[in-house]
């Protein structure tokens, strides 16, 4: 990023950083090269690309945007956010030790321990929120600290800040894993975190209409490792899906108000509501980590969850009733969507890992969008 852009606010640098006039025609959005190759002018010598699993213009534009939105140095694209989290997992070796949250994405959790685990890398799942402290778990052989703040599902708040200098004091990598807050509320480089992962086909992508993910950090020795496995393993995204992730990162920090404003009053009404037994948002005073998440975060974002009076078959049979909210997996997008977290975000995670955890049966999931709340309150009361 040049020092133009160094000293512009984020918003600012979402719509111009990888936006740069192109310089053939001028043209102000960067074009789409749906190209897999590059002729070259003698052989070994390319005019800057070779093959498109390796650099493509689109690509690079959307990940110059990446790493400026964020505020670090290196943004790489991948297909998904679970091949992004997988590229940093291969970074890795038999023997290595990872400090991972306990209530994580349930494609995560499913990753490390059906993939990870049986090649030999070893896992402790721990409760990160609040003041916790790291340092009685940390081992000779720890590598690797990984969380999601919120998480998905419980909204667990944890102090980014606290845990990264615990860690570094032993050497250890931080990765953040910032999908539910994105860059416009959280910004985890800046409390000291190493790497930041996403899945943008949230917030970042916006409109539910791609699966992507992406790995931004400013330590160029990761970086050059995770550049040399999604060249080596080709987990990349299409030249579209980059083109329209890249379109949806312009508007992020606008679409975060608004899911935040959202969100904020549909929980107000959840917790007034007779038929909710309790309701989980990070900006509720009601919230366990209120104070840290009002310190960590700069809004609530979009993502509530709340227990439902009644059993498991009753918040099965309310989350079918809905109108507007779609009744599916995901999040992020400007649709609102409603889900039971036990039976399908997190089905992979075993019964009685999720009832350890406290993930209950009688939860829901909301990701709040930006139709008119009042309709989206009607929504859900009739619903009930
Ligand atoms: O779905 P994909 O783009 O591969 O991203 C995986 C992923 C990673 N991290 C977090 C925090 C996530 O929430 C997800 C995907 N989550 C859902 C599909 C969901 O409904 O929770």
């Amino acid at each position: 990023m040049s020092d133009k852009f160094d000293k512009m606010k984020r918003a600012t640098r979402a719509i111009h950083v990888g936006s740069e006039p192109e310089p053939i025609t001028g043209a102000v959005v960067t074009p789409i090269f749906q190209t897999s190759t590059y002729a070259q002018e003698a052989p070994g010598q390319a005019r800057g690309f070779e093959y498109s699993r390796t650099d493509n213009p689109t690509r690079n534009a959307y990940e110059r945007a990446l790493a400026a939105v964020e505020g670090g140095r290196f943004g790489l694209a991948f297909a998904s956010g679970m091949a992004a989290i997988d590229v940093i997992m291969k970074t890795l070796r038999p023997g290595d030790h990872i400090l991972a949250g306990n209530d994580l994405y349930g494609g995560t959790y499913r990753l490390f321990t059906t993939m990870f685990q049986p090649l030999g890398i070893e896992f402790d799942f721990l409760d990160f929120a609040g003041d916790f402290d790291l340092t009685p778990h940390i081992k000779s052989n720890t590598k690797m600290v990984w969380l999601e703040t919120p998480t998905n599902p419980l909204l667990k708040v944890s102090d980014i800040a606290r845990i990264a200098k615990t860690a570094h004091a032993k050497n250890i990598t931080v990765v953040t894993d910032n999908t539910f807050m994105s860059p416009a509320l959280q910004q985890p480089l800046d409390l000291g975190a190493d790497v930041v992962v996403y899945s943008t086909t949230k917030y970042i992508g916006g409109h539910a209409d791609t699966v992507g993910g992406a790995i931004v950090t400013s330590d160029e020795k990761l970086h050059q490792k995770y550049k040399t496995i999604q060249n080596t393993a080709g987990a990349v995204p299409g030249p579209f899906d980059c083109f329209l992730t890249h379109r949806g990162l312009k508007t992020l920090s606008l679409r975060m108000e608004r899911h935040s404003a959202n969100a904020l009053e549909m929980a107000r009404f959840l917790e007034s509501h007779a038929k909710v037994e309790k309701v989980i948002y990070p900006f509720l005073k009601s919230h366990p980590q209120y104070d840290l998440a009002c310190q960590q975060q700069s809004n609530g974002g979009g993502m509530i969850s709340f227990i439902i009076k009644g059993d498991a078959e009753k918040a099965a049979r309310m989350v079918a009733k809905t109108e507007i909210f779609a009744l599916a997996e995901s999040l992020g997008g400007v649709e609102s969507l409603i889900e039971h977290p036990g039976i399908m975000t997190h089905a992979s995670i075993p019964a009685e890992v999720r009832a350890e955890q406290g993930l209950s049966d009688s939860l829901i999931r909301l990701s709040v969008g930006l139709e008119d709340i009042d309709d989206l309150k009607k929504d859900i009361d009739q619903a009930f």
